[in-house]
């Protein structure tokens, strides 16, 4: 293993997120000397700053560069890219940079189960989390979820599930969980990793030091992963939704069937999943094969399964009024993940999209949007880009509102008829309007609420 250990040494942290204030909570209580770097100014900056400079870290703010690069070693945020002048200063001072989770990493006495992939990572960690902590494991559930390991990994005693995203595996370097799960790679992030290729290097990361010890779970059908499993010096156990398996596990007539040893065992009847959509049916395939990888009982898992009712921001049903159903995905911040949403229904959808584009081509979504949406409301950054999308497919049904988050709602809500559907899915980021997709989301839900009860 490489020696991160910070003990009075010079160690930079980049980015005052909560990734990063976690990083340095922890850094500094390990007795290192904390620079802490951000583009933002102090005024910009969460109060919990004090604190730490009150325990003597020192501050870097609006972009400013170190005198010198004089750091043992440095903590990346996940957000912030290798393209920076700062990093740029680093990687030639050849300075080690790595990530808050690989830093979580080096400290922690548990092992890992990490999951990734580009669409269905928090539904499948928050299942992951509930099936173990369910079979008795004293669970902890990080990463990017929201809730950073760094200064909580070293204390844990028990097992630790960790959503991994590309941007914090890019930056580990001896991050090895003992059950790796990757559940699908469609484009995302393209801005910042520019190639599927590279973005796909990022994501090999999560089984790239495993050891025959262990596991990686791959979706039988991603032929990104295909291809990657077999690099993989770990048992590679597959999952599918679409056809039997020799060895794995899959879907087939509505049973969860598990084939190993010979044997195909029914273990669940998929009509108990109260998460719908064929994702979800994937993703309780990926987590019930974790704890199958574990050595759970197959009972175990199913318990959780049956009562497991989703995650907030997740194709979130959270009212119904006249026949219509309001059904939160402000998580869906890619096109890929919106196609998922909408496939999800076989009613008439009024779909709210747009926000900060991240690279990705709406054509195909807008395909889609045609087929299944009675109308369209768009907005945000890139409502342009979504404009001209549903001209060129030649759909009519759709207004664009300019960044009115409250009107592009009402809007929807007031073409909805009975039997419709009305959806937050932007297939965007919400960082051209919002902090995050969960005020993004919470907004959505409050201004439905207080349409549907005035
Ligand atoms: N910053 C700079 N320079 C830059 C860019 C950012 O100084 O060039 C600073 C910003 O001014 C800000 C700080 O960095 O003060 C923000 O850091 P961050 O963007 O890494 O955000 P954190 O608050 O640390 O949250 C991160 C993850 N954010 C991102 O990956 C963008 C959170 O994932 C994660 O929950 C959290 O760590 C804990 O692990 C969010 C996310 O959007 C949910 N993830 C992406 C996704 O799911 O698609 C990958």
């Amino acid at each position: 293993m490489t020696d991160f250990n910070p003990y009075k040494k010079n160690v930079l942290v980049i980015g005052a997120g909560i990734s990063g204030l976690a990083a340095c909570r922890f850094l500094l209580n390990k007795g290192a000397q904390v620079w802490l770097a951000d583009a933002k100014s102090r005024e910009e900056l969460p109060q919990e700053l004090n604190g730490l400079t009150n325990q003597g870290m020192h501050l870097l703010l609006n972009n400013k560069l170190p005198e010198k690069a004089d750091f043992a070693f440095v903590i990346k945020s996940p957000g912030v890219p290798h393209t920076t002048s700062l990093l740029k200063m680093l990687h030639e001072a050849k300075i080690p940079v790595i990530g808050e989770l690989e830093l979580a990493y080096q400290y922690a006495k548990s092992p890992f189960v990490a999951i990734t992939g580009t669409n269905g990572k928090t539904t499948t960690t928050t299942l992951v989390g509930e099936i173990f902590a369910d079979a008795g494991l004293n669970t902890l559930v990080g990463g990017n979820i929201g809730l950073p390991l760094a200064d909580l990994a070293e204390n844990h005693q028990g097992l630790i599930v960790v959503e991994a995203s590309s941007f914090q595996l890019e930056d580990t370097v001896d991050f090895r969980p003992h059950i790796a799960l990757m559940l699908n790679l469609t484009p995302d992030h393209l801005n910042r990793h520019l190639t599927m290729e590279n973005y796909l290097l990022a994501k090999e990361q999560v089984f790239i030091n495993q050891t025959k010890e262990d596991f990686l779970i791959i979706n039988a059908e991603d032929e990104w992963f295909k291809q990657s499993a077999q690099k993989a010096q770990s048992t590679v156990f597959p999952f599918s939704n679409k056809r039997e398996l020799e060895f794995g596990l899959y879907a087939q007539d509505g049973q969860m069937v598990w084939a190993h040893d010979g044997q195909k065992e029914k273990i669940f009847s998929l009509e108990e999943l109260k998460i719908k959509g064929a994702h979800n049916t994937e993703n309780a395939l990926a987590a019930a094969a974790a704890g199958l990888c574990w050595g759970l009982q197959p009972l175990q898992i199913a318990q959780t399964l049956q009562k497991f009712a989703g995650v907030e921001h997740r194709l979130e049903i959270f009212a119904e009024k006249n026949g219509i159903t309001y059904v939160n995905d402000s998580k869906g911040t890619n096109p890929a993940s919106t196609i998922k949403a909408l496939e999800a229904f076989n009613r008439p959808i009024v779909l709210i999209a747009g926000g900060r584009n991240k690279g990705s081509d709406f054509t195909e979504l807008m395909g889609l949007i045609k087929e299944k949406c009675s109308y369209l409301v768009i907005l945000g950054e890139c409502r342009e880009e979504l404009r001209q999308a549903a001209e060129a497919a030649a759909y009519e049904n759709y207004s664009v509102v300019e960044n009115d988050f409250k009107e592009a709602t009402l809007t929807a809500i007031s073409k909805a008829k009975k039997g419709d559907i009305v959806l937050l899915s932007p297939a965007c980021a919400s960082w051209d309007m919002f902090a995050n997709y969960e005020i993004r989301g919470r907004l959505f839900k409050d201004i439905v609420t207080e349409s549907l009860n005035g």
